[in-house]
């Protein structure tokens, strides 16, 4: 990295041919007069679009020849952000393209600011998707992303009038460089229709038409894919409509089709039961399956050996419809037997799991796919007696054995009451004849009862009348491989979510942590820190190999380094100072810490708690006298994060979040001492200007709630302490980097069940806690009225009860904030430690989550070419 494409001729010669190319780029795929930013953004872009096209075809060509086994990751959302400094670098063309745009008049920085954000994803899941592509490639593993070209992304964030307003994300307007469209790719999707014995007719159906998003590797030749579909008319007209004068009617078509992939639904971790949704999902997973077997029956006669060839990663429940249509299309179009099918299809397909909230466990109505796809319920409906048939044996065992220990139990207290009893052997018999009693008849219904908590067809528990299709338990039953995304996680849904299927199949679950890209969430995003541990470790090889960041340890000890390490910090801090003046007009010190609390806004993130723990501090600031006030150590406290739009309690806390910084920003007296900033519209582009810049991070879910978290990977990857829960990748951050360096409270995860249990009663409330509902409530940050729910929430127990469990962790916040406010004060302390956070987290790494994703579950390798 970092090479000085200059200091050679033959670099020079390269700017210059790159110069070149961006010319005519610019002259003749644009046919652009002017050379404005927005222009040489385009005109370098497309000139990197030829480069990797190049690569890509070379990769796709090779692998074709080699024939590897794939892997196929099947998800929703990819959250890409943007590009062009990623593949710059990746390419290894960073100088060369600088230098050429300096020689053209622009520069690197306006031209890549000028680039959108792809952000076809909500949040960490999709995300976590982005950076597995960029492993998977750096990896030469044979590997593709499947998923949907949304025209509208997740909404932009603006702020008016103190509240989160969403705006539509129109990513495509500028046209999109980064992808290449295939007209000769395209499959029908059918919906809807009728069933007549097994042979289904859509009455609806579209084409799939595939884009190519190449994904180039760092420091390889390799190039993957991410195929998103668009979707198509499967005729642009109705003609007959057309022919009868209804043009409405007869564009119908092609408005239907357009609605399939107009827009990414904008929730995180939240059901969002819509039909749309459900053909979204079709959509998508039923080109992938159909395109991969496509490709496989060039090379292969059947698809018998399709899973030897094959593994696709179901990315959460969103595609887990996979399960009945890689059935269908094996049965119902390659005439394959059905427990054939079912083989192949259970070898091919592996399933992650990425949140415990149970309303984002998706249950499907039985009704919506029975109507959207017949011959698909059908087969769930199949499925599921063929799986409830195969485990009646074990569910009978445990039943009788159950009964067993129960009467055996009985009987003995049986025998205890008879011998208290007057006449002994009266008591015994009596005892006896009670236990026998019925227990044929109901042993049968017993079963049956027991098989309902295995069944993938379920009642609904708020609608007797309804039956749902549990997605997790479909996909649990339909895959050879089931994981959780960070230690605690995996435990979790073996003992609370799927504590039944690991009974039957316990080598079925899994580990594999998530992990993050190095190259976008250090090497880039803070070139001037990635300069320092290059120079540190005399090399860059730690970009692709990142436990070679442990060798910074001892660099911690050093004097000269720690004040070079304090610099690169002080100067992001002053990027994002100016970027906060910019966006939000409020100026902040950057002798001040900066505390950063970025991701979506959610009740169980507890933004809400960090919120409260300012108001006290801000309320200690006012009481203290001027001495006082010189020992404080002066914070900017920073929240970025969407809040979905239709989550009520979420837009609330984003509203308290502008109040309490309108306030306590316009105090005089608190002054720099205490700053609070919202940055609206957190995204990728955000996430690489913020993370740099802070110096501590907060990930304080309530215990068992954060399935992960990734950004406190990149947070600890970048030098900046965390104070948290031990909660989700939390608990192993702390392992690496050792628990003393880390700033951990609260409850834990095995307490919440019996703490939300005795919350009723709750009695325990820290009166700091109190006092800053109280001036919320006095109107002390303006509109108490409009607050009133959300304090209610946390402390009304008829009015959500504090579910996750505020109240409780509220001392042990304040005192973990007190040990940091501590801490701060030597910084030569701060920094050595901040040193460690970066030398102890390179485990965090997605090349070492993805290699063991393709050794322990896809059993796909490396395939580079030479
Ligand atoms: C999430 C989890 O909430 C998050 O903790 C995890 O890091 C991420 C990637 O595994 O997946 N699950 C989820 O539904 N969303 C997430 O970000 C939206």
């Amino acid at each position: 990295m970092n090479k000085q494409a200059t200091s050679n001729g033959a670099a020079a010669a390269d700017a210059a041919a790159v110069a070149a190319d961006i010319e005519a780029q610019r002259r003749y795929r644009l046919a652009a007069k002017s050379s404005d930013p927005q222009t040489m953004y385009q005109a370098a872009a497309w000139s990197v679009h030829n480069k990797l096209v190049d690569a890509f075809d070379k990769t796709q060509e090779y692998w074709k020849e080699k024939d590897p086994k794939h892997v196929y990751y099947l998800s929703a959302e990819f959250l890409m952000g943007r590009t062009l400094t990623n593949a710059v670098h990746n390419l290894g063309l960073e100088g060369e393209y600088a230098e050429a745009l300096k020689n053209l008049g622009a520069d690197m920085e306006t031209v890549r600011s000028q680039e959108l954000d792809a952000a076809l994803g909500n949040g960490g899941l999709g995300r976590l998707a982005a950076c597995f592509l960029d492993s998977m490639a750096t990896l030469d593993l044979p590997g593709w992303g499947y998923g949907i070209r949304y025209r509208y992304g997740m909404f932009k964030q603006a702020v008016k009038d103190g509240l989160q307003v969403e705006l539509p994300d129109y990513w495509l307007d500028a046209g999109n460089p980064w992808e290449i469209r295939r007209p000769e790719t395209q499959f029908k999707v059918g919906f809807y229709g009728s069933l007549d014995g097994d042979k289904w007719t859509p009455s609806e159906e579209v084409v799939a038409e595939a884009y190519d998003v190449p994904i180039p590797g760092y420091k390889t030749k390799t190039c993957s894919t991410l195929r998103l579909w668009d979707a198509l008319p499967s005729s642009e007209l109705d003609l007959a409509a057309f022919n009868a004068g209804d043009y409405v009617k007869a564009v119908e078509l092609k408005r239907k089709a357009d609605e399939i992939t107009a827009v990414l639904y904008p929730n995180d971790a939240t059901e969002e039961g819509k039909e749309l949704r459900l053909k979204q999902q079709f959509f998508f997973v039923s080109a992938s399956l159909q395109d991969t077997i496509a490709r496989y029956l060039e090379k292969h006669s059947d698809l018998s050996g399709l899973a030897e060839k094959a593994t696709f990663q179901m990315n959460d429940t969103h595609p887990t419809i996979a399960v009945a249509e890689l059935m269908r299309l094996l049965i119902d179009v390659h005439g394959m037997d059905s427990n054939a099918a079912w083989g192949v299809t259970t070898k091919a397909l592996a399933y992650t799991n990425h949140t415990v909230m149970p309303e984002a466990l998706e249950k499907w109505p039985v009704r919506v796919i029975g109507k959207l796809l017949p011959r698909h319920m059908q087969l769930i409906e199949q499925i599921n007696t063929q799986w409830l048939a195969s485990i009646k044996d074990h569910v009978s065992a445990k039943v009788a054995k159950e009964q067993a220990a129960k009467k055996a139990e009985a009987a003995a207290a049986a025998v205890k009451v008879a011998a208290a009893a007057a006449s002994a052997a009266e008591g015994k018999e009596a005892a006896a004849e009670e236990a026998k009693a019925g227990e044929e008849v109901e042993e049968v219904d017993l079963v049956a009862e027991a098989l309902k908590a295995y069944s993938i067809v379920q009642e609904n528990q708020w609608n007797k009348d309804e039956m749902l299709v549990n997605m997790a338990y479909l996909a649990v039953v339909g895959s050879f491989a089931v994981n959780g995304v960070a230690a605690i996680h995996s435990e979790i849904i073996k003992t609370d979510i799927f504590p039944h299927f690991v009974e039957l199949f316990p080598q079925r679950f899994q580990n594999k942590t998530n992990g993050v890209t190095l190259r976008r969430w250090l090497a880039y995003c803070n070139p001037e820190l990635s300069a320092l541990i290059t120079e540190a470790l005399g090399t860059d090889a730690w970009v692709k190999d990142a436990t070679l960041l442990a060798k910074l340890k001892p660099f911690a000890e050093n004097a000269e380094f720690r004040k070079r390490w304090r610099a690169v910090k002080q100067a992001k801090k002053a990027e994002l100072a100016a970027h906060i003046k910019d966006v939000t007009g409020y100026e902040v010190s950057t002798n001040s810490m900066f505390d950063i609390h970025v991701k979506r806004i959610h009740e169980y993130k507890r933004q809400f708690m960090n919120a409260l723990s300012i108001i006290h501090r801000y309320s200690e600031i006012k009481a203290m006298s001027p001495e006082e006030r010189k020992k404080v150590v002066p914070r900017v406290c920073v929240f970025g994060g969407k809040a979905a739009s239709a989550y009520y309690m979420a837009k609330k806390i984003v509203a308290l979040v502008l109040s309490i910084a309108e306030t306590i920003n316009n105090d005089k007296e608190v002054g720099d001492l205490l700053k609070v900033v919202f940055l609206p519209n957190y995204n990728v582009t955000e996430a690489e200007l913020i993370i740099p810049a802070a110096e501590l991070s907060q990930h304080i879910s309530t215990a068992g709630t954060e399935a992960s978290g990734t950004s406190n990977m990149k947070f600890a990857l970048n030098g900046s302490f965390i104070i948290g829960t031990l909660d989700g990748a939390n608990i192993e951050i702390g392992e690496n980097t050792g628990f003393e360096n880390l700033f951990i409270f609260g409850i834990k995860a095995e307490e919440i069940n019996r703490l939300r249990e005795e919350r009723k009663d709750f009695k325990d409330y820290d009166p700091r806690f109190i006092a800053a509902l109280d001036l919320i409530k006095s109107g002390a940050f303006g509109r108490p009225d409009y607050f009133d729910d959300l304090v209610a929430s946390i402390s009304d127990m008829n009015r959500g009860n504090d579910w996750f469990l505020l109240a409780n962790d509220f001392a042990s916040y304040m005192d973990a904030q007190a040990e940091v406010d501590a801490l701060y004060s030597d910084q030569e302390e701060w920094t050595r430690r901040s040193i460690i956070y970066t030398a102890s987290n390179g485990f965090f790494s997605s090349d070492r989550t993805i290699d063991q994703y393709a050794r322990e579950i896809w059993n796909v390798q490396p395939c580079a070419q030479p």
